[in-house]
């Protein structure tokens, strides 16, 4: 990360306009919003799960899921280096409600890894709603990441299966071309957003999250759970206006 001398001057002289006759210290705070963060070659952006069953129509649609999909493709311009994740789930998966009897989505089963939310059935391979949002433009993502298609085990993050111990080969990716620092994007942000940026943490990478340019599915207080756990774990909390596009 590098502060961008001429976006720091700019934001100084535009804080003067705005201020007017501003007092130091109100000029030094609106210089500090102004400083924006401009992605290195070791910076890699993680665009989450923009797949057709977490959209508006899919059938885990979460909120206004679409409307990240300009930013994101925003957003990547300005990373040189783009993975994309996708969740592919087989037909019967573990994490579908569908597969235990008398059981609703979004109600919770114990598993040998723990417990399980239980969702209606999604992103199963090869079919359309798993396809990535036809709107999403990233010609120059590097990796599409697979994740999920163990069918006794659910996998949120991009790094580690839901054990916590089954890796998905990204750690390793990332180590051997040298990338140390991970922006993340996407959806959810309290579900596999959420546990990529802590699994990143856990290995040793910087994580920091662009709130704006995620959104979450918010069951039972699972989106503030998240944030504070992603911050306990030393994820950063930040702001598509950060980054220098
Ligand atoms: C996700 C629930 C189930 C996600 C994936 O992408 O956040 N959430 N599978
Ligand atoms: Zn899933």
């Amino acid at each position: 990360m590098t502060v961008d001398r001429r976006e720091f001057l700019k934001g100084a002289g535009r804080s003067l306009v705005v201020a007017g006759i501003a007092g130091a210290a109100r000029v030094a705070a609106a210089q500090t919003g102004s400083m924006k963060m401009k992605p290195t070659v070791q910076d890699v952006l993680l665009v989450i799960d923009v797949q057709n069953c977490f959209t508006p129509g899919g059938s885990l649609a979460v909120k206004e899921g679409d409307q990240v999909i300009p930013l994101i493709n925003r957003l990547a311009t300005a990373f040189e280096h783009v993975v994309l994740t996708q969740d592919w789930h087989t037909p019967g998966h573990i994490s579908f409600a569908s597969s235990h009897a008398g059981k609703k989505p979004f109600e919770t089963t114990q598993l040998p890894y723990g417990t399980q939310v239980l969702w209606p059935d999604h992103c199963v391979q090869g079919t359309p709603g798993a396809d990535l949002h036809k709107d999403l433009r990233i010609p120059h993502a590097e990796l599409i990441i697979r994740k999920g298609y163990r069918k006794h085990m659910d996998s949120y993050s991009a790094f580690y299966e839901a054990d916590g111990k089954t890796p998905t080969g990204l750690t390793g990716y990332l180590r051997d071309r040298g990338l140390t620092q991970v922006f993340l994007v996407g959806l959810a942000t309290d579900f596999c957003v959420a546990w990529s940026a802590m699994d990143a943490r856990k290995v040793g990478f910087g994580a920091l999250v662009i709130e704006d340019a995620c959104r979450g599915i918010d069951a039972g207080g699972s989106l503030a759970k998240a944030w504070a756990d992603m911050l306990g774990a030393g994820v950063k909390r930040i702001k598509s206006a950060d980054i220098a596009v």
